[in-house]
Formats: structure tokens, sequence, C-alpha cells
């Protein structure tokens, strides 16, 4: 039996308590009686994944069946969340599985909170994969998610003395039930060796001999769709050595040296890099990419195409995206493929691969492109930086064919570099090779054509778009805000979850008292749901009547944590001088979540610096709790699904031109926080359709901010001229957060006075002035509770759905199969 049938999802709970306790028997070899919490966890997992099982199978049928276009996303990084819950509402189990626990004792809220998240993502690029694996099951577009399965997700955060302590996330130790490990579809990625030319019949060709080889095997899971009864599939691949142990070298007895080929070998998919900024050339991360990206192409090449397949239609039966650089190793890969093992013509493989690639750029930074030494990509992969060599060769003189001998021009576009070191610009060779580039909001897609890639958009006229990030609103509001669901749907009806521009019908309910009453009950409850966990969690205690002022997002001196610190030094600095009475200020608790990286020094002091604020403020009796300023550590998808719903003020700081998009941005303005923010990434499209009114604006906008580093920016300046500013920070650098040491938090005090590269202090007086409009329109709740309604009823363009359709619409044409 190829296909199992298609059944539904069970109509008992009866049915539902049978599987559970099947699994519970024959998987867990438990009895009921004497299972633990985590058996439990396990059967119930099973369970869902058992009801899930046949729609998948199908759907595996159907995709290699129908021959339709699909898509397969490649993308390092996938920061999935929780599984259980998304995929109960996926499988509407959530309430039969909910009552069936209940009839053998259970709650289901205990084994929720047994599960681990995989953390297989540093931030917004990982998270934004899972939303579009989610928006893609959703509106039926058949496509893979391919990535790595990281045996150690992103480090877990501990803080020790204020200070940020980094251990391994070993997310697989308790049992792992959503994976299916499949072994037999393993594939061998070679590495190394040399290239040799050789003779086919009087055809002069390449080859690659690699030195060794590692073994890739996938391990699937279901991405299931909401309610379309679809199962769509992501494959991580895992490192494994080709060869175990040494036996000869064991049975003499040196135990390390026999395996120290495995071990080398399984290094590949052991860690994932915490950097999400800076690419340090790291050699095991070139393998990474490579091992994943190789694995994925030979995988589809070889599963999803029958065997007679013409691979010169390629183009028509998919789109590989790569998001972000870190996968655009797959572009000579694939020209390897196709020319050393298919025995194609280079330009007719050339033609093949420029339609078959997409890509999509996640940053401004210059500093955060990647770049590979040409000495290590010879070395680790000698065919491909031949490959590299001759598109970038074919490239310049197209170049020099359009522009003429434009030696400068020509120097600015090679997508080998020379300078500081010879080395391969991974988003150059992207832009030429993929059919489409684009950026991740309207503002990035402008800047990365007109600053960062100006002499390609020149070249490559209509290569260039933009696809505006979206969240999905399964986990992020279904999910993680099931009291404002319930409120949506009884104002507007079902359906609203898929189809989320009809959040829109929200507008009118804005005006109505009753509605608002239930909107700010809502928001209520989700603060005493978010002060349980932290309560659990960290022991804190959130105070009750406080506006809750959210800032969460990886720490990065461009996004700009200090401006927030800076901001609760002021409030601080006046209450303990005494000139602000603090029964005269708006009780706020700050909420900070932020991992750095590890190695991410500037980073690791400001959130040591913003514990530090934290453990004084909230000492302090003269501020009367009037200010709290939270830091729980470890801020993952988990924590982020309660801190979200429960915000009134959702912090968007980063200095313009430096945030890509953001995606947090769009979770809190559909959870009815306001943002206060720059005129940065997709905050410019929030504000245009909040409107300006529900939206405090502050700081420079990014032609501003180019005209005052021309001008020639001295932070100084500022300083001398703001009180407030100067107070907050001689403040800090008299040692009033660190014990009366001076030296601690001096290297930032002297980065803001004299390098300040983010030009804090020149947003600072902005900044200060919308928070204190903040504080005005929040003494007035109810105008306070109108604005953040209509901030839900207008963010329906924030669906990762939408973002979708417009991949669809622009860059990959492969539409949805029904
Ligand atoms: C290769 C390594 C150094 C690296 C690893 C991770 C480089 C970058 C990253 C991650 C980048 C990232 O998360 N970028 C964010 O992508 C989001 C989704 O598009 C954007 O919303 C956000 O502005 C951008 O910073």
């Amino acid at each position: 039996l190829a296909v199992a049938p298609v059944t539904g999802p069970p109509s008992s709970v009866d049915g539902f308590v049978r599987e559970f306790l099947n699994n519970l028997n024959y998987e867990q070899g438990v009895a009921l009686s004497s299972s633990s919490p985590n058996d439990r966890y396990l059967a119930l997992a099973y369970t869902v994944r058992d009801y899930l099982m046949a729609r998948w199978l199908e759907d595996q049928r159907r995709q290699r069946e129908v021959q339709a276009k699909g898509v397969c996303y490649l993308s390092a990084e996938y920061l999935l969340g929780r599984q259980l819950d998304n995929n109960l509402l996926a499988a509407r189990l959530t309430d039969i599985a909910t009552e069936a626990m209940a009839a053998c004792g259970i709650d289901i809220d205990d084994l929720r909170q047994l599960e681990v998240e995989p953390g297989l993502g540093n931030g917004g690029l990982g998270r934004l994969a899972a939303c579009f694996i989610d928006s893609l099951a959703t509106m039926s577009v058949p496509s893979t998610g391919y990535g790595l399965r990281y045996e150690y997700g992103i480090f877990r955060q501990t803080f020790v003395d204020g200070e940020q302590i980094e251990q391994p996330d070993a997310w697989l130790t308790l049992g792992s039930p959503w994976e299916f490990p499949h072994p037999e579809a393993a594939q061998t990625i070679g590495f190394g060796g040399y290239t040799e030319k050789y003779d086919d019949e009087g055809v002069a060709r390449s080859r690659w001999v690699p030195g060794w080889t590692v073994q890739a095997v996938p391990y699937n899971y279901m991405v299931p769709g909401y309610h379309n009864g679809r199962v769509n599939t992501l494959r991580l691949w895992s490192a494994v050595a080709s060869s175990a142990f040494d036996l000869r070298i064991f049975n003499a007895g040196d135990y390390a040296e026999a395996v120290r080929a495995q071990t080398f070998a399984e290094n590949i998919s052991k860690v994932l890099y915490p950097e999400d900024s800076t690419p340090q050339g790291k050699e095991l991360r070139l393998q990474q990419q490579y091992f994943f990206v190789a694995a994925s192409i030979h995988d589809f090449l070889e599963h999803s195409l029958s065997p007679d397949f013409d691979l010169a239609n390629l183009p028509d039966r998919v789109i590989f995206q790569l998001n972000d650089t870190h996968p655009v190793i797959a572009v000579p890969e694939l020209m390897r493929v196709l020319v050393d093992e298919k025995g194609m013509k280079w330009d007719a493989a050339w033609a093949i691969t420029q339609q078959c690639f997409a890509y999509t750029c996640h940053t401004l930074l210059p500093e955060a492109l990647e770049m590979w030494s040409v000495d290590l990509l010879g070395r680790l992969l000698p065919r491909h930086l031949e490959i590299i060599y001759r598109i970038n060769d074919e490239f310049l003189a197209a170049v020099r064919e359009r522009f003429g001998d434009d030696e400068m021009r020509i120097r600015n576009m090679s997508i080998i570099a020379d300078f500081p070191e010879r080395s391969v610009r991974m988003a150059f060779l992207a832009t030429v090779a993929g059919a489409k580039v684009n950026g991740v909001a309207e503002l990035h897609s402008q800047l990365l054509r007109e600053k960062v890639l100006p002499d390609f958009d020149e070249f490559y006229p209509g290569k260039f778009t933009n696809v505006t990030n979206g969240v999905t609103p399964r986990r992020f509001v279904r999910l993680a805000n099931p009291g404002l669901a319930s409120l949506i749907t009884e104002a507007l009806g079902a359906g609203w979850t898929v189809d989320l521009e009809r959040l829109r019908g929200l507008e009118a309910f804005a005006e109505d008292p009753e509605f608002r009453a239930k909107f700010a009950e809502v928001k209520a409850a989700n603060k005493r749901r978010l002060s349980d966990v932290l309560r659990t969690r960290d022991g804190f205690e959130v105070s009750d009547g406080h506006m809750l002022d959210v800032m969460v997002k990886r720490l990065h001196e461009y996004k700009r944590q200090m401006l927030k610190v800076l901001h609760i030094v002021t409030l601080y600095e006046g209450i303990a001088s005494g000139r602000v009475a603090a029964a005269d200020v708006q009780p706020r608790t700050f909420i900070f979540g932020a991992k750095a990286a590890p190695g991410y020094v500037m980073a690791k002091r400001i959130i040591h610096l913003i514990n530090a604020v934290g453990s004084v403020v909230n000492a302090d009796p003269r501020v009367e709790g009037r200010l709290q300023v939270l830091f729980p550590p470890n801020y993952n998808v988990t924590l982020a699904e309660r801190v979200i719903p429960a915000a009134d003020l959702s912090e968007q700081i980063s200095l313009a031109g430096k945030e890509a998009s953001g995606t947090g941005n769009m979770k809190f303005a559909l959870s009815g926080a306001l943002t206060i923010g720059t005129d940065d990434g997709a905050n410019v499209e929030i504000r245009q359709l909040v409107g300006d009114d529900n939206f405090f604006l502050f700081g420079m906008t990014e032609p501003e901010v180019e005209a005052l580093w021309a001008k020639g920016y001295k932070p100084s300046d500022f300083y001398q001229a703001d009180e407030g500013l100067r107070r907050a920070i001689d403040l800090i650098a008299s040692g009033a957060f660190s014990g009366g040491d001076r030296s601690t938090f001096e290297p930032i005090v002297s980065n803001l006075l004299y390098d300040d590269r983010f030009m804090v202090l020149a947003d600072y007086a902005s900044y200060i002035a919308a928070q204190a409009r903040v504080d005005a329109a929040y003494a007035d709740q109810d105008a306070w509770t109108r604005s953040s309604i209509l901030n839900v009823a207008r963010s329906g363009f924030f669906s990762s759905d939408r973002s979708i359709r417009d991949y669809i619409d622009r860059i990959w044409h492969t539409p949805p199969v029904l």
C-alpha cells in the first residue's frame, strides 16, 4: 500500500484517547499510571503527528505526480518555535486533545511547557523563514524548506552578575517527536581535493576529485497548512561521517585518534553560529553552507524530477530562493552539476541557472555582506572557485561591452574583490545569478538599489524588486493572543486568519465603547498571563497598572538599545535628583529581551548596563515602584509569544537606514501595541498604514542621517548642548550603576561621546520628546485603546500570506496547486 487512506480529524475524544494510550504503551513503553510528563508529552506529539500523517503522505505523492513548479526555500536558519500548539491548531485538534488529556487526568498546559523549542536560527531572518513555510503550506504552494539540523541551536542565555553567559542549547536531549530521519536518502557531499581536465571523446572537460566526503542525512518535519489539509515538508540535513571510526586504530588503543575523522565530519551540523551580522571568516560556516545546499540541490534533482526529465526545462519546475547570502554557494554547485555531471554546455547551463535562483537581501550594513577568501574557497571547493571565476569573467566582459573600459566601475562590480584580501562577494554573485533580487521593506529595497548595488541596478533593469516582510497570523495572533483572536472572530466572523486584510472591519468597532472595553480587558488579561510567566520563569513581579514598554530583538548597536537606556536613566535621574516627583511619573515597566553575539564585546557590555540600571532603579525607594526594568534572560520565540500580546508600547528605534525591515514591529502592531519608532525599515509602512495619530515617530530620516555625516557628526556637541542628556550620561559615567566603579561602563560612555556610529546622541532629544507624547497619550486610556484597535485593524498587510503572494507574483510564478 503506497498511500495511507486519508482520514479526517478524529471526531471523538474517545478516539484521541485511544491513540494517545497506544502511543504511550507502544512507542514509549509505559503505562499511563507510571508515565513521566515527558512520556506523556511525546505520546501526545505522536498522536497529533499520526492525524497529520495521511495528509502528509498524500501531499508528498501529489507533489511528485502533479509536476507543478515549486519553491525550494534555501535557508541556513529556521527559528520555528514550539511545534505542538501550532500543529494542533492546523489540524483542528486543539479542543479534542485538551479534552482527551483531561479525560486521562492530564492538564495539556503542563505538557505544552515541556517542549523545548527548536532554536535553529538567530533572529529575524530565521523567524521569517519559519513564517514563510507556514504561509506556503497554508496557501497550498508546492514547496520544500531546506536547511540544517543543528544539534545545538542558538545558545541559552543566562545572566551572572548582570553579564551574559552562554550555555549550549541541547534541544534534542529529551527526544524530538516532530522529526523523521531518512538515513537511506543520505547524500554524499565532497570537500577539498583538486580539479582536473580530461578528454571526453574529443571534448575537453573538467571535473572535481574531492579529498574527503561527508554524508548528509535528511530529517523531515511536517509543515501543516492551516485548516486546508495540506502538509508540506521542511527538510533539514545532519552530517554523519562517511566511514565510522577506524577499527584498527581503536583496537590499538588510541580511542581519540580512532574517532577523529568522525568527529571532524559531524562537527558540520553541530552548532548554529550565533553571529547574526558580521561574517567572520569561519571555515566551518562555509562547510555548513555548502553541505546543506549541495545536499538540497541533489535531493531535489533526484527525488522531485522523473528520471527522464529534460534539465533544459528545470526553470519550469523549480525556483531556489536564496535567504540572504548564506546559501549562495548553491549557484556554482548547480552549474557544476549541470556542466560537469550532466554534460551540459556552459552557456545552456548558465541560462538555466539564472532562471532557477532568486536572492533576498536582509541587510544594509556593508560589513554584513558575506565575503569568502579565494584562498579558503580554493582549498575547500576548488571546482566551485573555477566556476565563480568564469562567471565573473563573462559578467565583466558584458559590463565592458555595455559601459566601456570604465575600470573603476569594473572593479566596483567584480564578484572578486582584491582588497583587503582576494575574496568572493557573495551578494554580487547572487545578484548576477538571480532572476530577481529583493529587499525586505520598501525603504530597504530602495536603498539597496540606490546605495548598495547601484551599478547592478543600472546594468540589470527590472531585476530589483521589493517584497515587504510579513509574519504568520496563526502563531502570532491565533496562538499567542487567543483572547484577541476570539474577540476578532466575535466581531468579524471566522476567516480572517487566512485573509488578514479583513481586520479592516475592526475600524468601525474602534468607535464602539463596549468593544473598546472588551479589547482593553483582553490586553489586561494578556498582561496577567505575561506576569504569571515571568513570575515562574524568572521570579519577577510585574506591577499592576503599569504601561508595558517593550524592546525585544537581538542586541546590536544599530538597533540602539542604548537610546532606550538613556531614556530610562533620564527618568530615573529626574526622580533621584529630586527635580521630579515620583508621583508625577507615568508608571512604566520596561521589558528587554536580547541576546548578544558571544564575540560582540560592546553588545555584551550594553546587556550588562541594562541589568545594572535595572538593579538600581528597581531597588531605589525614591522611585516608589513607578519605574521598573525587567530583562528576562534567553528571549526566544516561546517568550515572544507571551511578551508581545501584553505590550502597550513597541520600541522600534534603529538609526534610519540601518534596519532592513524588522518583523517584531509587525507582531506588536498586530497585537495592538503602539509603536514609537524611527522612519526605518518596515516602520515606514506601518506608520503609513496605521496613520500618524496612532504612531509615535521621532528621529532623523535617512537623508538627514546622510547629511549629518557629510557635514561632520560630533556627538560631544549634542552632549554639551542638552542638559538632560548630559545628566544621564554623567550618571552612568559616575559609576552610579556599577557600585561607584567608573571603569565598568566607561567604554560605553566614550563610545557614545567620541564615536557613536549609530547617532544615539543626535536622536536623543527627539526620542525624549516623543516619549513625553507617549505619556500624554497613555493618560487617556480610552483614546489609547482606540488607537490600539486601529493598529490591529490596519496591520493586515503584514501577514506573511501577503508576502508570499508578492513573491509568487513578482518572483516565483508558482501558483497554488489546489
Ligand atoms: C552569516 C552570518 C554572519 C549571518 C547570520 C545571520 C548574517 C546575518 C544573519 C541574520 C540576519 C537577520 O536576521 N537579518 C534580519 O532579517 C529580518 C528578516 O528580513 C529583517 O526584518 C531584519 O531587519 C534583519 O536585520
